[in-house]
């Protein structure tokens, strides 16, 4: 994927708690376009694919119940430097460490349940985008 694509996803916690619209208005008021979205719900296995590489990690299973336990919003969204523009937009990981005003600073509540993701480079925003929109029906 070139440069100015990256793929976001709102997590569980965040729709939970009635944040899917500050979240957007902070991402479009950030300048990115939103090029494709669908608010849909993880199985296992979907979960357990999307976060592969982290599957030796201690915490991976409690990442899978987590993503798994309700809906998300995916994204694609387009704006020169993407990647890196994006993941400025959401903070570190953990939420304690994002810098004031992020989405993660503003939304998250722990570092498993940390309201949003951010693809970490080109490829994986390409890998990430396919993964959710490469198969599904676009109107
Ligand atoms: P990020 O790129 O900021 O989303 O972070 P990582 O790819 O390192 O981690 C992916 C997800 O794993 C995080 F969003 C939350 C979860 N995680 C934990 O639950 N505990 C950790 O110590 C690290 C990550």
């Amino acid at each position: 994927m070139a440069n100015n694509k990256t793929f976001t996803m709102i997590k569980p916690d965040a729709v939970e708690n009635g944040h899917i619209g500050a979240i957007l208005e902070k991402i479009n008021g950030a300048g990115f376009r939103i090029e494709a979205m669908v608010m849909t719900q993880l199985s296992r296995k979907d979960a357990e694919q999307f976060y592969a590489v982290h599957r030796e990690r201690p915490f991976f299973g409690e990442l899978v119940d987590y993503m798994t336990s309700g809906p998300i919003v995916a994204a694609i969204l387009e704006k020169d430097n993407a990647v890196e523009d994006f993941r400025k937009l959401i903070g570190a990981t953990n939420p304690e460490e994002a810098a004031e005003g992020t989405i993660r600073k503003l939304y998250a509540k722990s570092i498993a349940a940390n309201a949003i993701h951010g693809s970490d480079s080109d490829d994986n925003a390409g890998i990430e985008g396919n993964f959710f929109f490469s198969t599904r029906q676009r109107f």
